[in-house]
């Protein structure tokens, strides 16, 4: 962790009085808080953006399917376990009589976690799904550029 620093920002009154009353809603107790977590996501995204292949990511994707589509459990199943190094773990929740959801923890490079994700919300019968990026924390401010 750095040393805080203090600094001050010009804006307009009607858009800091909207930005208050979103993260008072979000539940930040100050707007230090607020806006760290705002620079943080803003540096992830510029990491994930300007990185393609970034060698090591961390996602999780969320999928929902009718698990009584034909062959669609057998063929999820057979693409994970091709790309098994790249699963960390799989949550799996029956969210109804029809419906299953899986959260899908991944970790590799860049460019195979997107691929991973894309073929396997591609498949049919795969109602939603969606891949949340991020890094790993000592590289949210690493200083190397
Ligand atoms: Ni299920």
């Amino acid at each position: 962790m750095g040393e805080l620093v203090r600094f001050s920002v010009s804006v307009e009154d009607d858009l800091l009085e909207s930005f208050d009353r979103l993260i008072e809603r979000q539940g930040y107790g100050n707007r230090s808080e607020a806006l760290r977590d705002l620079m943080r996501d803003a540096l992830v995204r510029a990491h994930l953006d300007e990185r393609p292949k970034a060698a090591d990511v961390l996602g999780t994707l969320t999928i929902v399917y009718d698990h009584h589509a034909t062959d669609l459990a057998d063929r999820l199943t057979a693409l994970q376990h091709d790309h098994y190094r790249l699963i960390i773990s799989v949550l799996h929740v029956h969210i109804s009589h029809d419906d299953c959801m899986e959260v899908i923890v991944l970790r590799g490079p860049a460019r195979r976690v997107r691929a991973l994700a894309d073929a396997l919300i591609s498949i049919k019968g795969v109602k939603h799904g969606r891949l949340f990026l991020t890094i790993p924390a000592k590289k949210i401010t690493d200083r190397r550029k």
